[in-house]
């Protein structure tokens, strides 16, 4: 009887304590902390289903990454590193939101309907970042896990790309790389430095760069890498968890605000860098001479590797398909640059890295970034077999040999199970350095379309349905009708509005030529929204 196999999971230490329906959104639950611990046990119980249905570890989350301080949430890492399969999603959504006294028979129809054999051994591997509450939700998940006799693996405080690795390092028995924090590092580490010695750089490239850590769990593994890499890279720490956590500070700030963040020296020219709550997402910035604040994000990494890698196959001589994913928040310069410029594919897919992995997977090479910054690049095995023999083949001129040889390296820097903010940015080094340029030579690839992000209050955010890869909004009807019309009179004007899927807000985007009328393309975009879905609070105004 299946049902007897469940008899632990009540508890009424964590029972459903309130009504209010949650989902599994952008990028796993999240909201206030204070109504999770429930959610949290219960994902430990799902966690533990999962690894038994794929015979294989699970990973669980507890972080909000970007979100501020009172919110937390928990995410699922599937058994090969990547989120969490999106037909589960609705599974652990439901089992999140059922009755206390429907929990036993959820849990059996979800074993019956998967299929689970409930007799395999499961393992589940967890990770928290630095907020107050992650210990309290961490012992909900971890009273879930236990209820099913889950063994678990607790990493303690870890970036969310870290407990990735590790789960795929350790269902590949260790042909990823050894399944550990200092595996993690010494790897990267190790072909960073490799990389760096191969080359002679005579640019405008300089081994130092300011970090902000957004007062996250990023400023550990910031730390262990400015001890691995001391003598090749100068890695100078700012906001490293001694203040409030991603306020005024990390890549989502810089990206939204166009900003400085706290407590950074304001120097010229200097290269900065700032990563999120759970060292996920990075983005570059600097100020030219005249004060100017200039942003490098998530479009601008896509760009400089995308570029990268085309130069590498072509000098290698290999022929493989190298192809880039992006969403609606993308630049249109970036775009444009990228199809008329580079002229390599690329596809638009909705927000959420789930949605760009998925499609970066259709590529030999798939680089895929959001701009907000949050992206890596991945391989086909096929592939990887292909730059191996390629350096096999005796035929090769040294030119092409070490192009290959470059190749086969730089993948050993990536984390390809998901966007790895301090693995992505040791990528950027590398790059900047073998082209020998400082930001200012990379920002000169393309112009930017000067653009505004803005958020709007409504009553209940699901009453925006978008379609197009959420460039078109469906309902609340005649609201994409008017946003059209307001964004003709802007000359290459663009906007779209969708709901966040980590946040309780509505997320308004628009770009256009020229940056004096860009805040009030995106107010107009703004105030619509507020009049046609239910806006709360005061009307967005300039
Ligand atoms: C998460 C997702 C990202 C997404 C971001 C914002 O990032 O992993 O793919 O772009 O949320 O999503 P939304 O606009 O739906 O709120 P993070 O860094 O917060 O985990």
């Amino acid at each position: 009887m299946k049902s007897n196999y469940f008899n632990n999971v009540v508890n009424s230490e964590y029972s459903r304590k309130n009504d209010g329906h949650i989902e599994y959104g952008t990028a796993g639950f999240r909201t206030k902390s204070d109504i999770l611990e429930h959610v949290l046990y219960r994902m430990g119980l799902l966690a533990v289903l999962r690894s038994k249905a794929k015979k294989a570890a699970i990973g669980l989350m507890i972080t909000a990454s970007h979100n501020l301080e009172p919110d937390n949430g928990i995410k699922l890492i599937d058994s090969a590193g990547e989120m969490l399969e999106v037909s589960w999603e609705m599974i652990a959504t439901n089992l999140a939101n059922t009755l206390d006294s429907d929990l036993i028979s959820m849990l059996v129809h979800i074993s019956t309907k998967e299929n689970i054999d409930l007799s395999v051994p499961a393992t589940v591997i967890i990770g928290r970042d630095t907020r107050k509450s992650s210990p309290i939700l961490l012992k909900a998940a971890l009273a879930g896990i236990k209820a099913l006799n889950g063994h678990v693996i607790d990493l303690g405080l870890v970036t969310t790309p870290q407990l990735h690795y590790i789960v795929v390092c350790t269902n590949t028995d260790g042909a990823y790389g050894d399944p550990t924090l200092q595996g993690y590092y010494s790897k990267l580490a190790a072909v960073f430095k490799s990389i760096r010695g191969t080359e002679i750089n005579n640019g405008k490239y300089i081994s130092e760069l300011q970090l902000d850590a957004a007062n996250g769990v990023g400023a550990i593994a910031a730390r262990e890498f400015q001890r691995y890499l001391k003598d090749v890279l100068d890695i100078k720490l700012f906001n490293d968890g001694s203040g409030d956590l991603n306020h005024m500070c990390g890549a989502d700030y810089v990206k939204v605000q166009q900003t400085l963040p706290l407590n950074i020296p304001s120097e010229k020219s200097v290269r900065y860098v700032s990563i999120d709550g759970d060292a996920d997402r990075v983005v570059y910035f600097y100020i030219d001479g005249n004060n100017k604040f200039h942003l490098l994000d998530g479009d601008r990494i896509a760009t400089l590797v995308a570029a990268y890698f085309k130069e590498l196959l072509e000098t290698s001589g290999l022929s493989l398909q190298l192809g880039l994913v992006q969403t609606a928040y993308a630049n249109g310069g970036s775009t444009d640059y990228i199809s008329n410029i580079l002229k390599v594919p690329v596809a638009c897919v909705p927000t959420g890295v789930k949605h760009l992995h998925k499609k970066a997977l259709e590529f030999d090479i798939g680089v895929y970034f959001e701009a907000n910054g949050h992206g890596t690049v991945i391989f086909k095995n096929t592939t990887k077999e292909a730059i191996k023999n390629q350096i096999k083949n005796e035929m090769l001129s040294t030119t092409q040999r070490v192009a290959s040889s470059k190749l086969r390296d730089v993948i050993d820097l990536i984390n390809e199970t998901v966007g790895d903010a301090l693995s992505d940015m040791l990528l950027v080094e590398t790059i900047l350095h073998a082209k020998g340029w400082n930001v200012i030579e990379w920002e000169k690839s393309y112009n930017d379309l000067p653009n505004k992000q803005l958020k709007v209050r409504v009553k209940d955010r699901n009453i925006i349905t978008t379609t197009n890869a959420e460039r078109h909004c469906l309902t609340p009807v005649c609201l994409q009708e008017e946003i059209d019309k307001i964004v003709l009179k802007y000359s290459r004007g663009r906007a779209f509005v969708r709901p966040s899927g980590t946040e309780d807000i509505v997320r308004v985007y628009a770009e256009c030529e020229s940056s004096s009328d860009v805040n009030k393309l995106a107010m107009e975009v703004a105030s619509l929204v507020y009049r046609l879905a239910d806006g709360v609070g005061p009307e967005p105004s300039l």
